[in-house]
């Protein structure tokens, strides 16, 4: 089995119950196809002052969050990495960027941490270059800083290199620039879209902001973003397809039912991240959105999840 296309097809996103060993233990004791550690930085991370994360309701349950990369930092993730490897599904470090303690260059810091995951047996990396919740502009906007993270951290790993992005939206100049980049680069995977950035709720009975850091805009995930989700999916996915270019997309964004997952295979996706609904239902997600695939599949003749990958059509006229 390929890490670039996983079976069962459905794994963590990098983020929610993904931070500490004990979330990353039951994630390799669930029905996840991999472990995919939260973002980790150079230096351990406390993160963003509470409330740095509130639910958002919308047709299931969705989430606003400023958690502001709490992490345990590199060094005890490599550690983490060697014993979740032991669970005989892969393991994938997701590496992240903050100013700390050091006088690295960013490109050095992302490249000392990837070769560190490389040690530690990490079967594939996720630079994830799409926080929306340290400068509120994410480094996968700047095709410049793109190609200065990414170039030597290709010539350097064997491990395959996915990376995470933001959602571009109707930035459609932007979006050329960076698929044509990720083509050129040559990386092995997209994991498309982080949380769609810059969302606020208000709570009308305080009149408070449910989140506290970055002045209450934080990072919106679940069900009111699978629309964007699938447009990201299928446009990168139709892309690389269009350059001969063998680049798996990773989809990730709103999924709460196997319906959505569905959604995100026909639009593209080989395999599909879950964020928000692990937050709120726990490691069982897995199997119970895994189950639900599959019956869908079986009840539309379908032996595998292969069959349906990249298979949307147009709208009748
Ligand atoms: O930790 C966070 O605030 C965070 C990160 Br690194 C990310 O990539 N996406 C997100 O919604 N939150």
């Amino acid at each position: 089995m390929s890490v670039l296309s996983l079976r069962p097809p459905l794994v963590n996103a990098a983020g929610p119950h993904s931070v500490t060993r004990h979330d990353l233990l039951e994630i390799a004791q669930s029905a996840s196809g991999a472990v995919v550690t939260k973002s980790m930085t150079h230096c351990p991370r406390e993160g963003n002052p509470e409330p740095r994360w509130a639910p958002y309701a919308m047709d299931g349950f969705g989430s606003i969050n400023a958690m502001g990369l709490n992490n345990l930092g590199y060094r005890d993730y490599a550690e983490l990495v060697a014993e979740l490897s032991h669970y005989g599904k892969p393991v994938i470090a997701s590496l992240s960027y903050a100013p700390c303690d050091h006088d690295l260059p960013m490109a050095d810091h992302y490249l000392v941490m990837a070769r560190a995951m490389a040690e530690a047996g990490a079967d594939a990396l996720e630079v994830n270059l799409s926080t929306p919740n340290l400068t509120g502009v994410p480094i996968a906007n700047d095709p410049t800083q793109i190609r200065s993270i990414l170039t030597p951290l290709l010539d350097d790993v064997e491990v395959p290199v996915a990376v995470k992005l933001p959602p571009y939206n109707n930035d459609l100049p932007l979006f050329a620039d960076v698929a044509s980049l990720l083509v050129e680069l040559g990386v092995d995977a997209v994991a498309t879209m982080n949380s769609e950035p810059n969302a606020m709720d208000i709570d009308l009975e305080t009149r408070q902001k449910v989140i506290r850091p970055r002045e209450g805009y934080g990072g919106l995930g679940g069900p009111a973003i699978l629309p964007i989700a699938l447009a990201e999916v299928h446009r990168f996915a139709r892309y690389f397809r269009s350059q001969g270019a063998n680049i798996a997309v990773w989809g990730c964004g709103g999924v709460d039912h196997p319906e959505d997952a569905i959604k995100h295979f026909l639009a593209g996706a080989s395999t599909v991240q879950i964020g928000t609904v692990l937050a709120w239902e726990g490691p069982n997600a897995f199997r119970m959105l895994w189950e639900g695939i599959d019956d869908w599949l079986a009840i539309h003749g379908h032996q595998s999840v292969d069959e349906i990958i990249g298979q949307v059509q147009d709208a009748p006229p």
